[in-house]
């Protein structure tokens, strides 16, 4: 018989609509984690201080003009070159919450709608990256998130856009989603994460393994 995996950090990923309380929520279990003494980490992406986060941030702040299809495949290299990293860190017991992946990469370039940019040819380039323990959708109805201080000066933040995307978001949820009615108060969203966060990171602690996209 086998011997029983090592034990290993989880990787959770934060989703959701814009102004949803993602970064909010991610900060705040983060904080909860560690106080708990279970090591963690706060990631995000796109990880905008590496030399293709840079080029992402200028595309996101409307100073450089990307092709549609050229700035999907820098979000997704943004993942593939932090990859070994995470790896690395789940595997010496450090658990990642993570502040979008690779599903905000497929829905915000489905979303375009455009020919050849369809969600089989948006998902190819992020195949084989490793998929998260658990994926903590944030919903949010545009109405709600726009009731919150109004959508940001960012290329994608427009009430419209963020329709499609949010319908994009809809067909690629899986197994491993967990949806968080994010109108509730900060509070209250943060307890359920809490409980439902601790219960996967004692899963991965006895070893359950790592997947990978898109299986
Ligand atoms: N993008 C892409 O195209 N392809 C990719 O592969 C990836 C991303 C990974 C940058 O993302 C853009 O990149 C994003 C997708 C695209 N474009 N858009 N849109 P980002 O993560 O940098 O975007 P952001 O601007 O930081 O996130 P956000 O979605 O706008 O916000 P959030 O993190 O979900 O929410 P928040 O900052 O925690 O809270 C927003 C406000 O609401 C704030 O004033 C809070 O105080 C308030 N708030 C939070 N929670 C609550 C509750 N529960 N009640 C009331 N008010 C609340
Ligand atoms: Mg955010």
């Amino acid at each position: 018989t086998a011997a029983p995996a090592p034990p290993r950090g989880a990787f959770l990923v934060f989703e959701g609509a814009d102004r949803a309380g993602k970064s909010t929520q991610c900060g705040l279990l983060v904080e909860h984690l560690k106080a708990q003494g279970v090591p963690a980490e706060l990631w995000r992406f796109p990880d905008r201080t590496t030399a293709i986060g840079k080029m992402i941030d200028a595309y996101l702040t409307s100073q450089a003009e990307i092709d549609d299809a050229a700035v999907h495949l820098l979000f997704s290299a943004n993942r593939w070159e932090k990859s070994q990293e995470l790896q690395r860190k789940l595997a010496a017991g450090t658990t990642l919450v993570v502040d979008r992946y690779a599903y905000s990469g497929v829905a915000f370039t489905a979303a375009k709608a455009k020919p050849g940019l369809d969600r089989q040819w948006c998902q190819a380039p992020d195949a084989g990256l490793p998929a998260p323990d658990a994926v903590f959708f944030l919903s949010l109805s545009t109405e709600a998130a726009a009731a919150r201080g109004g959508y940001g000066e960012e290329r994608y933040e427009k009430a419209d856009f963020q329709k499609k995307v949010l319908e994009q978001f809809q067909s690629l949820r899986g197994p491993a989603w967990r949806m968080v009615d994010a109108s509730q108060s900060v509070e209250a969203i943060q307890q359920q994460l809490r409980e439902a966060a601790g219960a996967v990171v004692a899963r991965c602690a006895r070893g359950a393994p790592l997947g990978r996209l898109w299986e």
